[in-house]
This record gives C-alpha cells, structure tokens and sequence, in this order.
C-alpha cells in the first residue's frame, strides 16, 4: 500500500477503498480557526452533541486578531468559552498560527486530522493525514463522527537529489503548482517520497503540504522518517512518533519527479498561484512591499534564514517589510538568539504571530504596488489592494529583495549558511488553555454573534433567474471576501451578505435580494481556496437555489451540499455559452430528479426555450443532505 491508503486502511469506518468511492474515516483530532471557528461552534451547538469524542480538539484564535470594535473580541470570547464548556483545548490570540502551533504541539504521525481552514493539511509534513473542510463536517467530526469525502487517486511525487544554492523547499511546491495546476489535485492526494525526502526537514515538509492546498487537492502528505523523530524529540514529543512510509511495491495513480538539483527559484505570478515563472525570467521587477509569514512560511527555519539575510543590512527605502512570525515559539526563540534585534535593525515591520496580511488583515498595499509574499494564496484583490500586483515567493527570494528594492534572483546571491534544526525548541505552553483546568464553563454571547440561516427543505419546483455567469477558476475570496473590514462579520451572515461576489459584480447582491434569489452559473473549480462555509451560508442567505458550474472545487461543493444548494454540473460545457444573465431557469420535479439515483437533473432554460442535461453525483447520504435541506435539518428529522 502506499502511505494514504496505510492511514485510510487504519481509519476506515465505512466504504470501499477505490478511488472516487464515498467512504468514511474516524477522525483523531480536530482543528478550528476563529473566522471559521464561531459558525463551526454555533453549529456544534445546534447538533447538541455534548463534549468532544475526538482525541484532541483545538481551538485556535489566529485570523481576526486586528480588534478595532467589539466584534472580534465578542467572538473570541465566544470560541474560548464554547471550547472549554465542550472539552476543546484553545490556543490564545498570540500564541500563533493554527496550523504552525498544531505541528510544534500536538500533530501525530499516523493521525487523522479534520480543521475548518484549508491549509488543515499542513499537518501532513509529520506524515498525519490532514484534510481541510467546513465548519459544519468539523463539527460533525467533533462529536464523534466520521469524515465522508471521495476515495482520493494518489499522485506520487518523486524527490530526487538536493535542493542547489538558495533554492527553498516554497520552490518545489511552486514546480508541483506548474506542472498540476490550481485542479489539479482535486480528487487527490499528494504523497511524497524519493532521496530527496530526506534532505528536507519537516518545516520543510510542511511548507510543501501546506500549499499542496492550492492544488485543490484532498491534502499532501509525507513519510515519517527519522527527520520527523528528531523534530518531535526537539518539541518534547518523541512519544508521538511512529515510523510511517509506502511499501516499496505500493501502487499510485499518478507520478511525478522532480530532480531538485534541478530547481530554480521560482515566484507564482499574480493572480493564480498556479502562474509559476522563474525568477530568472521575470527579471528585476521593482517592487513596494514585502510580506514574510503566513502558515506556509513562518516557521523558525525560514525566520532564521531570513535574519541572516537581514543581519547588518536596510531594507531598501521604497519597501515596506512586514515579518509574522508563525508562532510564539518562533517569536521567542528568534528574541533569544538575537535574530530578532537583526530584523528589527533592518527596519523589518515585526508583525504578531498571526495571519495578519494573508487575509487582508492589515498591510494592504498602495495603489498599483508589487508585493512580494512568501504566502500561499494570491488572488485578486485578497490583499486588500485590488490593483496590487502580488508575487508568492520562498522567504530567501523575499528577504534578498527587500534590501535590493527589486525582485531578486537568489540563485544569484551569495549561498546562505545552512540553518541547524535546534536540538530543543522553546516550549511554553501557558497559552494554551485546557478544559480539565476549567470547570462551569458559561458561554458568552455578544451582540456580534448571530444565528446562522437555515435551508428549507427542497422544493419539487425550483425556479429562478440567472443572476451572474462567472468565469473559470473564481474563488471563495471572490464569493464570500475577507478582510479587516469584513472578517469581523464572520457571525453575522445578514451583514456579509451585502458583499457577496462583491469583487466581480458590487451589485451582486442587491440584485439578488431584488429577484428573491435566483441561480449562479460557473466555468470551472469554482469555490476553489478557502473551506470558509461563508462562500455557501451568504448565497444560502440571498436564498441561491443552485449554482451550476462546469465542475466545482471539493470543499465548497460539500459545503453547498451541507447548507442545501444544489451543486449542478454541464454535462455538455457548450451548455455554459448558451446561459446568459438573466435568463430564466427552472428545475422541474426537483425533489424526484435528485431522488432519483441517476446522477442527472435537467433543468430548462425558459427564457431561451431549452432544455438542458447537469450532472448530480450522490450518495444516499448526500442526496438525503440536499432534499432534507442541509445537514442541520436532515440530523434533527432523524433524532
Ligand atoms: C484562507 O487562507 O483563505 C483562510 C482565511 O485561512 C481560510 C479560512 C477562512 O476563510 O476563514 C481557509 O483557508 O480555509
Ligand atoms: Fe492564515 Fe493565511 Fe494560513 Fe489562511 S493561508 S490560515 S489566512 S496564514
């Protein structure tokens, strides 16, 4: 077997392990966000399902730390109130990044873990099968449920040799981005393996899962090897290690080599981080701004060879530099050794430990700037800056082109000294709080958290206008936005819903309280980037019947299917030219068409007088999730 199926095969609760099959696994640990966090909890709530059955939940505060009115805080009170009352530990705002703070501290090989962010699979540079998704399916998970999705294909990512002269493992994550593009992964997961394996530590390794994300992939994942033990004995938790890899004769759907002697430094070009071109070849772009962090590159490997870089220089004065660092294990041991006051006398920005610019928190750049971010995700207007430009690169090429004020090959630098991998990380822990410290617990509820909309179950005629025709590859950023001004709305659908679809069309919105609701229609991936179930709760709010989509990015399509949307496919993609805005469709006998077992539901075109064929894959249980309307309703009818 190769590696997932060895994890699958260990927590197979249900279904037949071939690819495309629906099957069930047990999940171990859970992961929540706060943007995320407060919808996944008020849900929890709803299932009343008691304390936690996992064996670790967390709940981290890392996204809305920027507290300029109540509402952040309101629901930070919320998480650590609701967490505690149910059993879940909870990592306090400045303690760092969910999934940084989960690979120092509680990620196990072997494990499955579920986490309401996308970027949950990080937790595969440990070798955990780590899998983003919704809030409502975390939730799910947290009361001891099994996590549904499709058996994924896995795609074997052969390493070969070392990487070269200041070429960083952001670089070979960039290559896999090139090759596959942002679908590429969908339906599948990423297993890496080959020489090359060992030459990366498991920082390293967790850069590469982490942004396996941008692949739409199911997650990413790595052998545990010797290398993870001596991470794990470093965070005081050599325990926690099981030595994990693939048979030597295991079999995979796809396969890939990458000769990373081979690999030059590479930047993803703006708007996709799918848009790879080498650094080489861009040539010396002059830029404004420079970002270091985020769960992709923040940990203490990349932070000390940024310092290094730093170490005696100034950033150049047409750049700003922002620096986050992961964690506040990386932030302490950074102040101890001296790394810090490097930065700072460069004239870096010290950020807190938090996603901070990532997700428009703050940092947005000027008008027409060039940002270069060692991020992970680069889409139109997520930085807050609509026509900023923003290149994703490794922390080497950032760090060298802040002080020259212009994108910097660093292949053409001088070569770094090789950063240690410390023999004992700083570990404190006294920001994470434990329920069995915490006794009658009582939630608190401000004024920010509201209740979340519900579906109604399907009706046997849905009918409606055509109220946007989007491209391909549009995002959950386009759908549900995220920044300083908005995320603090992330308990307040009503409010949010006033954005949606806000950078495509600003009178989105208002068009579809006007019609009462109505359809979308989609090229292809649509819902990739982020698990935010927003991108499903707003449209479910602005009462969207169905989106119909030339093919679908999986998170989103489950969170569709869990709020009640009707997730519909072209059969025929010449059918997509055929719809214009506007027009009027109709799904006749709705509930008998998606009861029907077929897969198929054809809906008519009235304005244009046409029918035409979608496709509806579903499994009893995901097609009981859509007639009942959403997974709340169909719990509550079968208690
Ligand atoms: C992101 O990187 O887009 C986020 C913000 O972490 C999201 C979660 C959210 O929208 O709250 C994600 O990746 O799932
Ligand atoms: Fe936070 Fe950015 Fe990572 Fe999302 S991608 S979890 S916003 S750091």
């Amino acid at each position: 077997m190769n590696l997932t199926e060895k994890i699958i095969a260990a927590h197979l609760d249900e279904g037949e392990m071939k690819a495309g099959k629906e099957i069930s696994i047990f999940i171990d640990q859970t992961l929540t966000q706060d943007s995320t966090g407060t919808m996944a909890y008020l849900q929890f709530e709803a299932m009343n399902l008691g304390r936690v059955k996992t064996e670790k939940s967390v709940a981290y505060i890392d996204h809305n730390t920027l507290q300029s009115g109540f509402e952040n805080a309101d629901d930070h009170a919320y998480i650590q109130s609701v967490a505690l009352k149910h059993g879940i530990s909870v990592s306090k705002p400045g303690n760092g990044i969910c999934h940084q703070v989960h690979l120092e501290r509680f990620g196990k090989p072997g494990k499955t873990l579920v986490g309401s962010d996308s970027h949950t699979p990080t937790g595969g540079g440990i070798g955990m099968l780590a899998i983003g998704a919704g809030g409502l399916d975390v939730a799910v998970a947290m009361g001891g449920g099994s996590l549904h999705l499709n058996m994924p294909k896995v795609v074997k990512v052969e390493l070969k040799g070392a990487l070269s002269h200041n070429t960083a493992a952001k670089d070979i994550i960039l290559e896999v981005l090139r090759k596959l593009t942002v679908k590429g992964g969908v339906g599948k997961v990423i297993e890496y393996c080959g020489d090359g394996v060992k030459t990366l530590t498991v920082p390293e390794r967790a850069t590469i899962t982490n942004m396996g994300a941008e692949l739409g992939a199911t997650t990413s994942v790595f052998p545990s090897d010797e290398t993870t033990r001596e991470f794990l004995k470093a965070q005081g938790r050599e325990s926690d290690w099981v030595e994990l890899s693939a048979d030597k004769d295991a079999k995979y759907d796809e396969e890939i080599v990458i000769d990373l002697n081979k690999l030059r430094p590479l930047a993803a070009c703006p708007h996709s981080p799918d848009a790879v071109r080498s650094i080489r070849e861009l040539g010396k772009i002059k830029i404004d701004q420079v970002c270091i962090g985020s769960c992709t590159n923040s940990s203490y490997m990349d932070m000390m060879k940024v310092a290094k870089i730093l170490k005696g220089k100034t950033v150049n004065p047409d750049v700003s530099l922002t620096i986050s660092p992961g964690s506040r294990q990386v932030l302490a041991m950074l102040a101890k050794n001296g790394a810090l006051a490097d930065m700072i006398s460069a004239g870096a920005r010290i950020l807190e430990c938090a996603c901070g610019p990532c997700i428009g928190m703050g940092q947005s750049p000027k008008t027409d700037a060039v940002s270069l971010r060692t991020f992970n995700r680069n889409f139109f207007a997520r930085s807050g800056t609509a026509s900023a430009s923003v290149y994703l690169v490794s922390p080497e090429t950032a760090a060298f082109s802040a002080v020259n004020g212009y994108l910097t090959d660093p292949a053409e630098c001088p070569q770094l000294e090789p950063v240690e991998m410390p023999e004992k990380f700083l570990i404190n822990d006294n920001l994470i709080l434990k329920p069995e410290d915490f006794k009658d617990v009582e939630v608190v509820r401000g004024p920010n958290i509201k209740p979340f909309p519900k579906a109604e179950p399907l009706k046997n005629t849905v009918t409606g206008e055509t109220l946007i025709v989007l491209d391909d590859n549009i995002t959950t950023d386009h759908i549900m936005p995220s920044n300083a001004r908005l995320l603090p709305y992330r308990s307040n659908i009503p409010y949010l819903a006033d954005w949606c679809l806000n950078p495509v069309d600003p009178e989105f919105s208002a068009r579809a309280k006007a019609k009462n609701g109505g359809f979308i229609v989609a090229g292809s991936n649509y819902g990739q980037g982020s698990s935010r179930e927003h991108a499903a709760l707003v449209p479910l709010y602005l009462k969207i019947k169905a989106v119909i989509a030339k093919s679908f990015a999986r998170i989103h399509r489950d969170n569709l299917i869990n709020n009640g949307i009707l997730p519909l496919e072209f059969v025929d993609e010449k059918d997509y030219e055929r719809i214009s805005a506007g027009d009027k469709l109709e799904i006749d006998n709705a509930c008998h068409q998606v009861a029907s077992k077929c897969g198929k539901v054809i809906v008519k075109n009235i304005t244009k007088g046409y029918e035409f064929e979608t496709a509806l894959p579903l499994t009893d249980r995901l097609m009981a999730n859509l007639l009942d309307g959403g997974v709340l309703n169909n719990i509550a009818k079968r208690r």
